[in-house]
């Protein structure tokens, strides 16, 4: 089944999205594999953006990213990447749909709560960054019967 990694920044931890977070996952019918709170480690933070590592915000973003814990996730479902990308919203918050996590609870591009992977491959990678497979448990949801036709 397909997994997604999924981060709550330190600004949804500072202002209580946690429990909020993880609600709107769970009711969609995805399946929480693994989750830990971590201030994140320099190393960690610029090979998961490494990406970014070249653009101008990127000294900002790893300052914010490492002001504070984060909480880690590993989910699991039917198109989990997709749908959390789209449960998630824009990455500049002024254009994330409401009822987003983004479009309900941040303002500016620099503060916006949450990541999500941005692919199957992304998702792999960055699983592979913050988690170990002895962290990730493997279990069935009792409500998959009907989650599941
Ligand atoms: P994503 O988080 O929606 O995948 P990316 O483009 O991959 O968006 O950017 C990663 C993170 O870098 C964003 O979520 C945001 O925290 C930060 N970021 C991206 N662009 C900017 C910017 O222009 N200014 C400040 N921070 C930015
Ligand atoms: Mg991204």
């Amino acid at each position: 089944m397909e997994q997604t990694f999924l981060m709550v920044k330190p600004d949804g931890i500072q202002r209580g999205l946690v429990g909020e977070i993880i609600s709107r996952f769970e009711r969609r019918g995805f399946k929480m594999v693994a989750g830990k709170l971590e201030t994140l480690p320099e190393a960690r933070v610029l090979e998961h953006y490494a990406e970014h590592a070249q653009k101008p915000f990127f000294p900002g973003l790893k300052s914010y990213i490492m002001s504070g814990p984060c909480f880690l996730m590993v989910w699991e479902g039917k198109n989990v990447v997709q749908i959390s990308r789209d449960m998630i919203g824009a990455t500049n918050p002024m254009e994330s749909a409401p009822g987003t996590v983004r479009g309900d609870y941040a303002l500016e591009i620099g503060m916006n709560v949450i990541h999500g992977s941005d692919s199957v491959e992304t998702a792999k990678r960055e699983i592979s960054i913050h988690f170990t497979p002895a962290e990730c448990s493997s279990y069935t949801r009792i409500d998959e019967v009907y989650l599941y036709e």
